[in-house]
């Protein structure tokens, strides 16, 4: 049902509006108050003086009164007192009495009636009322503005008028209008009644309706408040708690007429239009039968997003990122990136063959960069759709991330230059969370992109689900109401409406560099894709959609009539784009192969060659010499600036670490600094980010000292280390994984020249970020040949703290491996190791020793390509004594150690070894506690796997071949069918052809990750190091 309410066209007489527009074009701008104004609305006959030729004289002596009711004479006063006072007709006039024998009680008399205190009152409630009543329809208006399409569901969900809004349910029926005024009025709302309607009020400051007036009669105020708040735009904003925003926002849709568009803005609209729409019923021509998941019921989208573009490259942006899901994307990729045709239409042609490595993805997911002119600002665009996967909304914090990496490469402090437009649909929006988690990075900041423009296809269903059984919010967009974005919904059937809204959002952008959110409220005119039928669930809906003529030829008809443009012209536009389209799919032809590397999103200039190959395959010593090592240990144990108090526990820690540099040796925090600042140093940016990172969750990496003596005085000693170094930045995250993993993934997505890390607060908790896992971080260079060296450090360990806090979940990561269990690669390859990386998916490491993991950050930027990188990092091995690294082991000439061999007196008479253990982590410190316990130094030798993916075959091999007579056998701490037992051991059994069984030394399987009783944890390790070191345990089995 339509919500076609207003009252003023039918009841507006236009001589109370003129005459005050006339007064108040006299009145200084300046003179605003509450102060009441009753129009001398009585009948000519009733005062008789009110004749039509005193009536300037009238209005002059009324506008002076106003300024001050002393300047016009006391009768003049008291005419109009009595007026605004509600005297009726006839009876405001009180002749001055002459100054003679009683005169004083007359004017006594004069006097009391202007006093009459029942009519002041009414004369201040009412002017309460009015305020009220703009105040509702600027917080409640948008509620029954005309939204839908459709018009058959209410965008809010909720078919009622609000209880304080005086619009009728019908525009057309006045006698439903006056019904609701009288609800509202007779012992109701606001104590108004319809003879108020003409009532002249002064406007507050805190609306623009009155354009240059500054009074309107009540009748005409409403009238503007509808034009405003209830047509084909509801404006939500008033939650906002910024008066000079709330302003603007009011200024730009309440001030009368603002809503212009010149010939040609009409005319560029409509030929956008026609491109969206013919567009996909070229699409449906061509390919019938094919999912394309197309724009029909929301063609305004692509000016929508053309209009955003303009306005954001007039104001000085050159640089638009975009997220967005299914819907509409080949129309954005052709017709707002524009994307060569050929390439989109030759994606249908399933017969080609892919030129590129890796297994792609289905073509509304593909990504693309490019840079053009635009041609109404001619400026300089360029434009990038990230890539994404099928899951609705995780690609958003992905373009946050992504957007501010580029706006820190070209210092856009404040987003200037470069701006994020994030695309949704209404059951995603409204339904998955981590929309709500990419809001909360919105104003962080180390995490803002200064406003993001947010604009949702709300067709009004999911699939097939209806809205009201897909949301407890009346909007779907009421999730941006908690960081205070102005929601614009629109008519997505009023075009230009919707390119109103979509510049002002782009102002609003501009302006405040804080997030807005665009509503098409609009329909989706097939299934949910072009297979679906929606007649099975919404039979009524798609009933009203078959009958609904499409917008371009609504919009066609009326610029027609307008004479904006004429038939043939409109004619001319469809066929020449028709004619744009045949021709590329001709060429689409001609295309033979499929190269996915020209759906790249995020293109690196000058690190690959030009045939897209790393430049070698080989990568240099990750040591360094020993002064470069010393300095930044000097500065890691000090505070680099004067005066600066820092707390007494940590001045005991930093004079610890300048213990250990003088001592030539690191632990954990040191090595990272080390790595860190040794990159800094050659140019690489560093961001660290995650929950508690700065202080690190276990109180040993403190890169941010906080004076103790003044507040939020705090200083970073890594940005301290060098002259010309690159800057590091180390943040704290708010408390969300996968809102700050895929910000976090989508920064090391904008350049190869940063080491970018998100670290856990504990391993476990990486999966609420699962998806961006799975569906980015693991698969990312298969489907979309782009590469990543996004580092994850997952404290991982278990150490008697419960099922919680214990695993980082290393089976699920190996798991994940493309590597094959059950091949035995090359050994002998040139490059082995190199070439094993560039094929892997993702590099998955537990190191044991401070030296293997600064090796390991280090080599993560000094390879030729970029992989992921997933490290195990420790809990109490921070502390360890054992856990420390000398100097020696870092530097120039030394690498990573893939696998740390065994070097104690095993390793010198090897054919004496009963059993050669391979394990990773932080158990190897348990089993040489142990084997040193037993006395077993000779018989036992324990080597440590620290690079788990890609499988070292070729060094292990030369491990188990060292050792011929011994067992083999692998110990975790980790429960059997948890950890890495089930990756391990069928690589193992391959790097030796299958020729010993592979023991298992280790927790039984189970369902937690650990147990929650200390005694039973202290138990299942002692028992597991017993198997470990029982030489004739295995022997029943053999
Ligand atoms: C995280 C996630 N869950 C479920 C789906 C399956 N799915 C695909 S489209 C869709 C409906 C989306 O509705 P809406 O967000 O309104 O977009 P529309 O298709 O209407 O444009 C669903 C449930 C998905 N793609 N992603
Ligand atoms: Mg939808």
């Amino acid at each position: 049902m339509f919500h076609l309410r207003t009252c003023a066209a039918k009841l507006r007489p236009l001589t109370a509006s003129q005459t005050v527009k006339t007064f108040s074009q006299n009145r200084p701008a300046a003179a605003r108050t509450f102060q009441q104004i009753r129009c001398y609305s009585a009948p000519v006959a009733a005062e008789p003086f009110l004749s039509g030729t005193s009536s300037n004289y009238v209005e002059e002596m009324y506008c002076a009164w106003l300024e001050n009711p002393k300047s016009v004479h006391k009768s003049w006063d008291i005419f109009f007192r009595n007026t605004n006072a509600g005297a009726p007709p006839g009876t405001a006039y009180q002749s001055p009495l002459p100054l003679s024998r009683g005169s004083l009680a007359a004017v006594a008399h004069a006097q009391s009636l202007v006093e009459a205190q029942p009519n002041v009152d009414k004369l201040v409630e009412d002017h309460l009322a009015v305020q009220s009543l703009i105040r509702a329809y600027q917080i409640r208006g948008h509620h029954v503005a005309q939204l839908d399409p459709l018009g058959i569901l209410d965008a809010d969900l909720d078919s009622s008028v609000p209880a304080d809004i005086i619009s009728s349910t019908d525009k057309l029926d006045l006698a439903v209008f006056k019904e609701r005024l009288r609800m509202l009025t007779v012992g109701g709302f606001y104590g108004l009644d319809e003879s108020d309607l003409d009532k002249v009020f002064h406007l507050p400051t805190t609306t623009f309706i009155g354009g240059q007036e500054s009074a309107l009669p009540l009748r005409e105020i409403i009238r503007r408040l509808e034009m405003a708040y209830c047509q084909h735009i509801g404006v939500e904003f008033m939650f906002i708690n910024d008066l000079e925003q709330c302003q603007w926002i009011r200024q730009k849709f309440e001030t009368p007429g603002i809503m212009q568009f010149t010939n040609e803005e009409k005319r560029t609209l409509l030929a956008r239009l026609v491109r969206s729409t013919r567009f996909e019923e070229f699409l449906q021509r061509k390919w019938s039968s094919e999912k394309r998941f197309g724009l029909e019921g929301c063609e305004v989208l692509i000016p929508a997003l053309k209009t955003i573009i303009d306005k954001s490259s007039e104001n000085g942006v050159d640089y638009v990122i975009m997220g967005m899901p299914h819907r509409g994307r080949l129309n954005v990729l052709a017709n707002v990136i524009r994307k060569e045709l050929e390439q989109i239409f030759c994606q249908f042609d399933s017969k080609l063959e892919a030129a590129d490595e890796g297994s792609g993805d289905v073509k509304y997911h593909l990504g693309m960069y490019h840079r053009r002119i635009n041609r109404v600002t001619d400026r300089n665009i360029t434009l990038s759709l990230v890539a994404n996967p099928s899951h609705l909304e995780a690609a958003d914090p992905v373009v946050m991330g992504k957007t501010k990496a580029e706006q820190f490469y070209c210092g856009d402090t404040e987003g200037k230059k470069v701006m994020s437009i994030l695309l949704h649909g209404d059951a995603a929006f409204a339904g998955q969370g981590i929309v709500y988690e990419t809001f909360h990075l919105s104003d962080l900041p180390s995490y803002t992109t200064h406003g993001t423009v947010h604009v949702v296809v709300n067709n009004q269903i999911g699939f097939t689900t209806d809205p009201r059984m897909a949301r407890s919010s009346p909007y779907p967009t009421d999730v941006a109401r908690v960081v205070n974005a102005p929601i614009f919904h629109v008519n997505s059937d009023d075009p230009e409406a919707v390119m109103y809204v979509c510049k002002v959002a782009a102002e609003w952008r501009s302006t405040f560099h804080k997030d807005v959110v665009v509503d098409l409220v609009c329909y989706r005119r097939n299934g949910h894709n072009e297979m679906d039928e929606p007649m099975f669930t919404q039979p009524l809906m798609y009933k009203q959609i078959r009958k609904q003529k499409p917008v371009l030829q609504k919009y066609a008809e009326l610029l027609v009539s307008q004479g904006v443009v004429n038939q043939p012209e409109y004619e001319e536009e469809i066929s020449k784009y028709d004619k744009i389209c045949e021709e590329a799919f001709a060429r689409s032809k001609d295309e033979k192969i499929l190269h996915i590397k020209h759906w790249l999103d995020s293109p690196w200039p000058g690190f690959f060659t030009l045939d897209g190959q790393p430049r070698s395959m080989s990568c240099p010593s990750t040591g360094l010499t020993e002064d470069i090592l010393t300095h930044i240990g000097n500065v890691a144990s000090s505070v680099p600036v004067e005066n600066f108090t820092i707390h007494g526990g940590l001045s005991r820690i930093l004079k610890t670490r300048g213990e250990m540099v003088k001592n030539r040796t690191v632990d954990w925090a040191l090595a990272e600094y080390m790595a860190f600042g040794s990159l800094l140093k050659e140019g690489i940016h560093i961001r660290l980010s995650g929950q508690d990172v700065e202080r690190g969750t276990f109180s040993h990496r403190h890169h941010v000292l906080h004076d103790q003596n003044v507040d939020k005085r705090t200083c970073i000693p890594m940005n301290h280390l060098w002259p010309n170094q690159a800057p590091y930045t180390v943040c704290n995250s708010s408390l969300s994984e996968y809102g700050v993993l895929g910000f976090e993934l989508g920064f090391a997505m904008a350049s190869p020249n940063a080491l970018v890390l998100w670290e856990a607060q504990f391993g476990d908790f990486h999966n609420t970020a699962q998806c961006i896992i799975d569906q980015f971080i693991c698969p990312g260079q298969a489907k979309w040949v782009r590469q990543n060296g996004i580092v994850l450090l997952l404290p991982h360990g278990m150490e008697g703290m419960g099922p919680e806090h214990s695993s980082a979940r290393p089976e699920r990561f190996l798991q994940m491996c493309n590597d094959d269990p059950d091949v035995l690669p090359d050994l002998k390859e040139a490059n082995f190791d190199i070439n094993q990386l560039y094929d892997c998916n993702w590099v998955v490491v537990n190191c044991s020793t401070p030296g293997n993991f600064f090796h390991v950050l280090r080599r993560q930027i000094l390879l030729p390509f970029r992989k992921p990188l997933i490290i195990f990092t420790p809990k109490s091995l921070l502390r360890h004594p054992e856990a420390r690294s000398s100097f020696d082991e870092m530097l120039p000439g030394t690498h990573f150690q893939r696998v740390i061999p065994e070097d104690g007196p095993a390793a010198q008479n090897p054919e004496n070894v009963k059993r050669l253990l391979f394990c990773t982590g932080k158990v190897y410190y348990d089993l040489t506690r142990e084997r040193k316990a037993r006395d077993m130094v000779g018989q036992v030798a324990i080597t440590r796997i620290e690079q788990l993916s890609p499988f070292p075959f070729d060094l292990l091999l030369k491990e188990v071949q060292k050792y011929p007579n011994a067992e083999l056998a692998w110990c975790q701490e980790e429960h059997k069918n948890q950890g890495y037992y089930d990756y391990v051991k069928p690589r193992l059994r391959t790097t030796i052809s299958r020729a010993k069984p592979v023991w298992y030394a280790g927790r039984d399987p189970a369902a937690a990750p650990a147990t929650g009783n200390k005694k039973t944890h202290l138990t299942e390790l002692q028992r597991l190091l017993d198997t470990a070191f029982d030489l004739d345990i295995f022997k029943n089995f053999s």
